[in-house]
């Protein structure tokens, strides 16, 4: 069984530079330029120096400020500096990295006006580094600024080994300066503007690697490309792959040129034509020392002896570890990503089993190509069917969460295409992910939305609104009240259930938008309103009416109109005769979920005295006395009927002494979730104060028994709470059934 690497927790001292890099300023003073330097004369282990740079470019952090930090060469010694993506001036990188004492810079794609000109002129003003410096990378960057032809200058580097330029806009001139470099063994000039590699001949004593994937604008014959390749005869990795398939014959012809590149270990040719298997064991045999063939996108791999389970490394479509090798080497080159996430998705249909290991290689795709829909399309796919239902166990939940994060981007970039969103949205609807992964839960439920207020399909929407509806449940209250807010996803849960309503269909889609629309207006004012302000009132009321002997569904409009009854402002727009009488005839169900919640808007109305009731004084009493009895007939539910965010809108009623029928309903509500889930409402209970409440109402001269019977229960539980040794077990366990919908999911 393999261990996945994926699934231990990150490193003390990743966590450690995570941390200082994402709080800087606490260590820092600020500079009178503005960039930071470290405030204790502190001198870090070497190797943590380079860690510490390397994080702060992949994060994000690094800029002319941050970078700072790095001028005291003393305290901060670098050796291989790493600012790839990085957004720095020529300047800060000259006065923060040129005057360390560097073996090797990667500065793949940092942001364009730090050109390659900047760097090699930063670099070699330290005389030191013209002879320490190693290796090079510089894939992505701009050669120069418009306003400064590019002067030859890599050679002043003479100490350089190995030089990575790929997807620059470097000519033939530039290839003879690098090919002038004494030292050279390495060269990475993939998708570059060369058209001729003549030059190379300089290096041909030393070269042992030789990178050229995609060579855009080569103009030799394949007899002339050979006659040059033929004569680097120490070259160990040849890599001559290209994604944009040219007809041209080098590799069939490179393959059956006997005695050719003796010392050869690696060859790539991926995306090659006329390749053959026949060719490539000849090639194989003839050099036993091979461990790598590149045939991604070529005729062959297909062969048992290409299989790529041995010594010899194949990425090919043959079969899953081809592909896997694939997605591991051509992460960075899009079109093979593509490629390969294709045949993986073939795969996919057969995997009875979480891998997190390939799941881990699809994100790194995503990750990579962020801009790129056919990368997006396939990956998603991908994750759709590597996370399946159970396969979703399977995987540690910190992949979920960094796959999921990359679903929403994918969701951002491409608003408008509708497979893709289907994905995306076919991967989040799990249960696993919905309920235990952590990602942006707020970010989500807002794309959701938006897909859902432009889209129709009937499965796709069951689907939305299922995903809102756990969503909404799982978000603070200032993010549901934010989320409530815009007008238009009230209004669109709206429109879907007067659609349901007016075909008298009861299905998940009008549970799971009730259940939505129920989680948005808990303690959001702001919602309750524009429930009211988009005739939500009389949608209810209508759908308890087309409904009466499905008592999910009153549980559900019921649970919601408690939320508005809470909100005292609206409590005028809730005073419709036929509303209350309706709500009255409800208190008297034989349903105890559904007597609750019609209990709740009644003694919410009526807590409320004179302001509201001016007319209806009798009403009023009468309401109280009902309330009341109802109360006392309840038997004990067997669960949980209800969650609540917190008891703020308990303490209100519970001051209620004029009116028992009311202090009884918020009593018997604070007993009944205290019951069913100690461990998370007693302790809600108790930081938010409620003792000194219950103590209050037991105290209290006018207090009714019951509810002092109620109040002295509740307070008991309080005791027994807080008496043991508050153990790690108390906290609540996530119910594990899973929900049925996944399942209904299935068939989509
Ligand atoms: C540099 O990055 C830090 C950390 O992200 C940020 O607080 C700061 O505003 C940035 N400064 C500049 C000049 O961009
Ligand atoms: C190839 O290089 C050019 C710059 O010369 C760049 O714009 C382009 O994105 C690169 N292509 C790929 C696939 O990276
Ligand atoms: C890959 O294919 C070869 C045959 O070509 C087979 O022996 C090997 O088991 C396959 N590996 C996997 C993981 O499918
Ligand atoms: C993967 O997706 C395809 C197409 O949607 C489907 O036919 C196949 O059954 C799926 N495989 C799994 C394991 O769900
Ligand atoms: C706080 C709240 O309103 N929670 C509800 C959210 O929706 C679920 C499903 O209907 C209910 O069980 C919760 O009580």
């Amino acid at each position: 069984m393999k261990k996945w690497i994926i699934a231990s927790p990150p490193s003390l001292i990743d966590l450690c530079l995570s941390l200082v890099s994402s709080r800087l300023e606490l260590f820092c003073v600020k500079l009178a330029d503005g960039s930071l330097c470290l405030r204790e004369p502190l001198i870090f282990p070497q190797e943590l120096a380079d860690q510490l740079l390397c994080k702060m470019a992949t994060e994000g952090l690094l800029n002319d400020s941050t970078v700072g930090i790095f001028r005291s060469c003393q305290q901060l010694r670098l050796r291989r500096a790493c600012i790839r993506t990085a957004r720095i001036s020529a300047e800060a990188f000259q006065r923060a990295l040129c005057p360390h004492r560097l073996l090797e810079l990667d500065a793949s794609r940092v942001n364009a006006d730090l050109t390659i000109t900047d760097i090699l002129r930063g670099l070699s003003a330290n005389k030191g580094l013209r002879e320490t410096l190693q290796r090079l990378v510089l894939n992505g960057l701009t050669m120069s600024s418009l306003e400064e032809p590019s002067r030859r200058c890599f050679s002043s580097l003479q100490g350089l080994r190995a030089l990575s330029i790929s997807n620059v806009d470097f000519y033939d001139s530039g290839l003879a300066d690098v090919c002038s470099l004494p030292r050279l063994e390495s060269l990475d000039i993939s998708n570059t503007s060369v058209t001729n590699l003549t030059p190379l001949l300089g290096l041909k004593a030393k070269l042992r690697y030789l990178t050229m994937h995609q060579l855009k604008r080569l103009e030799m014959t394949t007899a002339q490309l050979l006659a040059v390749l033929s004569q680097l005869e120490g070259l160990q990795h040849l890599d001559i792959s290209d994604d944009k398939q040219f007809t041209s014959d080098v590799a069939r012809q490179l393959l059956e040129t006997p005695g050719i590149l003796p010392a050869l270990v690696s060859l790539d040719v991926s995306g090659r034509k006329q390749v053959t298997d026949t060719a490539v064991r000849a090639f194989v045999e003839e050099r036993p020392g091979m461990t790598f063939m590149g045939l991604l996108a070529t005729d062959a791999g297909f062969s048992e002896f290409l299989s790529g389970e041995g010594s010899l490394k194949v990425t090919g479509e043959a079969n899953e570890t081809q592909i896997c090798e694939a997605l591991r080497r051509y992460s960075e080159r899009e079109g093979f990503v593509r490629e390969a996430l294709f045949h993986l998705f073939s795969l996919t249909h057969v995997m009875e089993k979480a891998r997190p290991d390939i799941l881990k290689l699809v994100a790194l795709g995503m990750k990579n190509h962020p801009t790129t829909l056919n990368v997006q399309l396939a990956a998603s796919a991908c994750v759709f069917n590597l996370t399946k239902q159970d396969l979703a166990f399977g995987m540690p939940v910190r992949l979920l969460g960094s796959v999921t994060q990359l679903l929403l981007e994918a969701m951002k970039t491409f608003p408008n295409h509708q497979q893709l969103q289907k994905n995306c949205l076919l991967s989040l609807c799990s249960d696993r992910i919905l309920q235990e992964v952590p990602f942006n839960r707020f970010d989500a439920a807002k794309l959701v939305m938006q897909w859902l207020c432009n889209h129709e399909d009937q499965n796709m929407q069951r689907m939305a609104v299922a995903i809102i509806s756990i969503l909404a449940a799982k978000l603070s209250t200032e993010q549901t009240a934010q989320l409530g807010a815009e007008l238009f996803i009230v209004k669109q849960l709206l429109h879907i259930v007067r659609q349901k309503t007016s075909q008298g269909t009861v299905d998940a889609t009008l549970k799971f938008t009730l259940s939505a629309l129920w989680n948005l207006t808990d303690e959001s004012p702001t919602t309750c309103r524009h429930f009211i302000e988009n005739q939500g009132l009389e949608l209810f009321i209508k759908v308890l009416e087309s409904f009466p002997s499905e008592s999910s569904i009153q549980q559900k409009v019921l649970g919601l109109l408690n939320n508005i009854a809470e909100v005292g402002e609206l409590h005028a727009e809730l005073m419709v005769q036929g509303f209350l009488d309706h709500i009255r005839s409800l208190l008297h169900s034989p349903e105890v979920e559904v007597s609750y919640f019609a209990a709740g808007i009644l003694a919410h109305l009526t807590s409320r005295g004179e302001t509201v009731w001016t007319l209806d004084l009798p009403l009023r009493a009468t309401l109280l006395e009902q309330l009341h009895s109802a109360i006392l007939k309840w038997p004990t539910p067997e669960c949980e009927m209800v969650a609540y965010r917190s008891f703020n809108p308990f303490f209100p009623l519970l001051e209620c002494f004029q009116t028992p029928g009311v202090q009884l309903w918020a009593a018997w509500a604070m007993q009944h979730v205290c019951s069913k889930n100690a461990a998370r409402y007693c302790s809600m209970l108790l930081e938010e104060g409620g003792l000194r409440q219950l103590e209050a109402v037991r105290s209290h001269p006018d207090t009714h028994s019951d509810v002092r019977r109620l109040a002295e229960s509740i307070l008991d539980s309080l005791h027994r709470h807080r008496a043991p040794l508050r153990s790690v077990s108390c906290k609540h366990k996530c119910d594990q059934k899973s929900c049925p919908w996944v399942n209904t999911m299935g068939h989509i």
